[in-house]
Parts: structure tokens; C-alpha cells; sequence
């Protein structure tokens, strides 16, 4: 048995959203992951944030690559689509079957192991074709499911178990989805929800390739001294940038701040990002600024965390590529097979 089940008692007067579901409808099988694993707090985040937003689970397709990490989408939406593919590899099955139906919305769940080593070039292809997602790294620093070995996220000199001090420079995912023209990048801490779930709700509602890094402290095998992925490390080296609420279409806009202290990013389907900045100078529109901002604080061994960068115009692989608008499936095979004659024109057109 790879998973349990859980019991379906519910109690009366359980909280429920627009749908008319509760929370249990948005969660899956009961986690086998170590107990404290930071990797149970983010699958909690992702239930909470699809439960607030009112998601249908049936509309969601969730994929993950091979990890602790990757384990992660049997514990949470049980009722989603899912796919659990082979090590590195999920973005291009997401690819794939975003292609295949632009309809759903796609959440995709890998390592740091998954995503900066074995799938770092399937990661960078992902980012750079735009392909409408929420990408998550859960980023513990090691390959927790065989045993703690240093991942390509693990900084330089930072000491495994044992002792040993990691001699290689590493892979910061955030700034290279930067470079590759993500258009909403985010770091969040797997120990802040208050952070990440708004991050989350974002992501998800963003219509382009949205990417967020979650520092997800291993217990069993990275949260030792010495260690720069450790619930103590990362929350002494936090460098929150802002705090943020995610306001929907039809939630009323509540004022509670005074005025000029937040500032406001409108999304496609009218829901509103809230922001009150913490860095004073910091613009999240300005990608060059928000690189050289990381690096800079990444030097003095700081973890800048927050909504690092958005793109307010951002498009998607199908615009970018003329797409039909209907999903495969519900197609007549007469639009899928356009027959002989049409093939022959085709080819003609290549000759
Ligand atoms: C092709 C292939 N190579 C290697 C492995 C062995 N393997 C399984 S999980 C893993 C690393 C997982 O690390 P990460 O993605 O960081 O996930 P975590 O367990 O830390 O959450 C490796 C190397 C594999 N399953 N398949
Ligand atoms: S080995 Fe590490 S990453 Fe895997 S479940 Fe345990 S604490 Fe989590
Ligand atoms: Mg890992």
C-alpha cells in the first residue's frame, strides 16, 4: 500500500466556499513523509489557497516529477487530475498536455534535486516558453528521498550531516527563471503561510509562466547547523521584500492600511495582488533590478523572499503560438485529421 486513505467524517459546521466545498474536498491521501517535513506545510498551503479561491479540484491537473517533493500532489486536491512522471521530466508532460488543453490549470510540483540537476534543461525550456503554470520548487538543499545527498541548490559551504562542506557553486532557480523570462517569480519559506499562500493564489490566477522557490526545510536529512536550508538559518536570514494579500474579482477591496502604504497589480481576470513593501525601493515591475537585488543580498548570505517580479502583460505558449482554442478532446476528428488533400498542400507549401 503506497498511500492511506482518509476517513470522510465532516463536521457540521465546517467552513465552505463559493463552490459549496470545504476544505476536505481539496485534500488527498494522508502524507508518508516524514513527520515536520516542510514539504506537508506547502501541500497545506496549496489546499488552503485552492479552497480560497474556489477552484473546482476537477479543473486543476497537478504534476510532479520523482522526490519527497514530487510524492507531495498524492497527499493534496484528491480529486484533481494528476501525474506523476519520471525524475526531472515533468515539464514537459505539463507542457504537453497544457498543449493539449489549455483549459485546465496546471500546477506543477518538483524538487531541487528535480528541477537544478536531472531536469534543469526540461525546468528552463518550461520557463522560457511561457507555459501557462504554477511552477513550484520545494527547495530543501538535498536529495531527501535518497538519503540527503547535496542537491545543485545547496549553497557553497554549506555543511551536509556529516560535516562535509559542499565545495560547489550553487543553482539559485529564481534568478535563472528571471533570466529566462518568467513573468511572476516568487520565493516564499515552506514555515510562513501567511506569505505563501497569497503567493500561491497569485501564481495560480497568473496567465504566463509562474514560478515560486519554497525553502523547505528537510528535517531528516538538512536542518542541522552549518546547514543554509534550515528552519533556524532561514528564518534568521529572512529578507521579506513585501507582504501581500490576493484579492479576487468579487471579493469587496477592503481598505485597512492607510492610504499610499500599498500598492495595487491588477491580474487579467480583474483580481488584485495587494502589496505593502518592506524594501523601500524595491520595484517589482523592473526584472533587471529584481536580479540584481537577489544577487546582491544572496552575497551576504540573505534569502530575499516575497513577490520578487510580475509581469502585468504577460502572454502564454498558446498566443504565443496561434493555438486552436478548444481542447483536443472535444474536437470532431474531422478538425483533428484535415485529410489528404490539405496534407498535400501542406507539403507542397514545404517543397
Ligand atoms: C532517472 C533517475 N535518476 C535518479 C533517480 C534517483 N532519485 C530519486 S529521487 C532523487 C532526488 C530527489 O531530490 P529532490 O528532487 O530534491 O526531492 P526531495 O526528495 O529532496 O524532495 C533521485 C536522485 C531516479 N529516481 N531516477
Ligand atoms: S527525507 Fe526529508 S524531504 Fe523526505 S520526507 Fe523526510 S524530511 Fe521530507
Ligand atoms: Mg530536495
Amino acid at each position: 500500500m503506497t498511500y492511506l486513505a482518509k476517513p470522510k467524517f465532516r463536521h457540521p459546521d465546517i467552513e465552505l466556499n463559493e463552490l459549496g466545498f470545504s476544505h476536505r474536498d481539496y485534500e488527498g491521501s494522508i502524507s508518508t513523509l516524514c513527520a515536520g517535513c516542510g514539504h506537508d506545510s506547502i501541500s497545506s498551503a496549496i489546499m488552503r489557497a485552492c479552497f480560497e479561491l474556489s477552484l473546482p479540484p476537477h479543473r486543476i491537473a497537478k504534476l510532479s516529477g520523482i522526490g519527497c517533493s514530487s510524492k507531495t500532489p498524492t497527499y493534496f486536491l484528491g480529486q484533481s487530475h494528476g501525474f506523476n512522471s519520471v525524475h526531472g521530466r515533468m515539464p514537459s508532460v505539463l507542457t504537453g498536455a497544457n498543449l493539449a488543453n489549455r483549459e485546465l490549470i496546471y500546477l506543477g510540483v518538483s524538487g531541487d534535486g528535480d528541477s537544478a540537476s536531472i531536469g534543469f534543461g526540461q525546468f528552463a525550456h518550461a520557463i522560457r516558453r511561457a507555459v501557462n503554470m504554477l511552477y513550484i520548487v520545494e527547495n530543501n538543499g538535498v536529495y531527501g528521498l535518497t538519503k540527503g545527498q547535496f542537491s545543485a541548490t545547496s549553497d557553497k559551504g554549506s555543511k551536509s550531516k556529516k560535516g562535509i562542506d559542499n565545495p560547489d557553486s550553487p543553482i539559485d532557480l529564481v534568478s535563472i527563471a528571471l533570466q529566462l523570462g518568467a513573468t511572476f517569480v516568487a520565493r516564499s519559506f515552506s514555515g510562513d503561510k501567511d506569505q505563501l499562500v497569497p503567493l500561491i493564489k497569485a501564481g495560480l490566477e497568473h496567465q504566463g509562466a509562474a514560478f515560486i522557490d519554497v525553502i523547505s526545510p528537510c528535517i531528516a536529512f538538512n536542518n542541522h547547523q552549518g546547514s543554509t536550508k534550515s528552519f533556524d538559518y532561514v528564518r534568521a536570514h529572512n529578507a521579506e521584500l513585501n507582504t501581500l494579500d490576493f484579492i479576487t474579482s468579487q471579493a469587496p477591496i477592503a481598505v485597512d492600511y492607510p492610504e499610499g502604504e500599498a500598492q495595487d497589480v491588477r491580474l487579467h481576470d480583474g483580481s488584485t495582488i495587494r502589496l505593502r513593501k518592506l524594501s523601500a525601493d524595491y520595484d517589482i515591475h523592473d526584472r533587471g533590478a529584481a536580479m540584481s537585488h537577489i544577487y546582491r543580498l544572496g552575497r551576504s548570505g540573505e534569502i530575499a523572499t516575497g513577490l520578487i517580479f510580475i509581469d502585468d502583460e504577460a502572454s502564454d505558449m498558446h498566443a504565443r503560438l496561434g493555438t486552436a482554442k478548444k481542447p483536443l478532446n472535444a474536437m470532431a476528428d474531422r478538425d483533428i485529421v484535415p485529410g489528404g488533400a490539405a496534407l498535400a498542400k501542406i507539403n507542397a507549401g514545404l517543397r
